[in-house]
């Protein structure tokens, strides 16, 4: 399928209908193949189909209505060890949130992706006077998903004029101070989104702020911990994170 990418600096808005759309046709179309199979015995069939029942219940219960999924960052400068800024055990998040990915996607809930879109140059690098090495910036290999990461929803993009963009749902504008939303929150109002399950890197970073803005928002967040990793730039930051989000009301999911 056609990846689909929000960005507040493309001319091109996002056709919000036609995305959650396509997740929903993917979806459907699934679904057919597995009722298709010719010259397949009757008992095989209907054991096949009792299989994708129990896991479509199980996925009902992670994914009841109203809940997405968000993806945060699964970028190659976080995931891979190659990477500008290699979150530790990053690779290890994929198969877990690819998972994830499948479970919404047999519970018929939306998935949502974020990544980071730096300019080469910008306050957000410590090269350029602030805090982080360099990483995301724009077109570059470290910018992409991660090749195995699966890809069923809009990717929303952040910090794509130097904005320091940590959480999913806003961006700090560098020069006036300012915090401009992305699309995220009204993509997920309009597919009708109450609940949302956080994944993806970092934990104590972009993991953390996007789920605190998301409980600030009024949506019920949880964050499987298994599905993320932090970065730890001081000592004690993933602990401090998860006391953060347990205050804000998040439910933390242990792995
Ligand atoms: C992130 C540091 C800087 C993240 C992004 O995605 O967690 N961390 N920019
Ligand atoms: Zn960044």
């Amino acid at each position: 399928m056609v990846t689909q990418t929000v960005d507040q600096q493309d001319d091109d808005p996002v056709d919000v209908a036609d995305s959650i759309g396509q997740v929903q046709a993917v979806g459907s179309s699934r679904h057919a193949e597995q009722g298709a199979g010719t010259g397949q015995h009757i008992g095989e069939l209907a054991d096949r189909m009792r299989g994708g029942h129990r896991r479509q219940d199980r996925s009902m219960q992670q994914y009841p209505t109203g809940t997405a999924l968000v993806v945060v960052d699964v970028q190659n400068d976080f995931a891979d060890p190659a990477g500008g800024l290699y979150v530790s055990g990053g690779e290890e998040v994929v198969p877990v949130v690819n998972a994830e990915v499948e479970a919404a996607r047999d519970a018929g809930a939306a998935v949502f992706y974020t990544q980071d879109w730096h300019p080469a140059i910008t306050p957000h690098f410590a090269k350029d006077g602030g805090t982080w090495p360099t990483h995301c910036v724009q077109d570059t290999w470290g910018a992409e998903l991660h090749p195995e990461l699966r890809i069923v929803g809009p990717v929303v993009r952040k910090g794509s004029s130097g904005e320091d963009g940590y959480s999913g749902f806003s961006q700090r504008d560098p020069v006036t101070g300012e915090t401009v939303p992305t699309a995220l929150d009204r993509l997920l109002r309009d597919a009708g989104v109450t609940r949302v399950v956080v994944t993806g890197l970092a934990e104590d970073v972009c993991v953390k702020e996007t789920a605190l803005d998301a409980a600030r928002l009024g949506y019920d967040v949880t964050v499987p911990l298994a599905a993320t990793r932090a970065v730890e730039l001081q000592d004690g930051d993933a602990q401090r994170a998860r006391e953060e989000m347990q205050v804000a009301g998040i439910t933390l999911v242990p792995s």
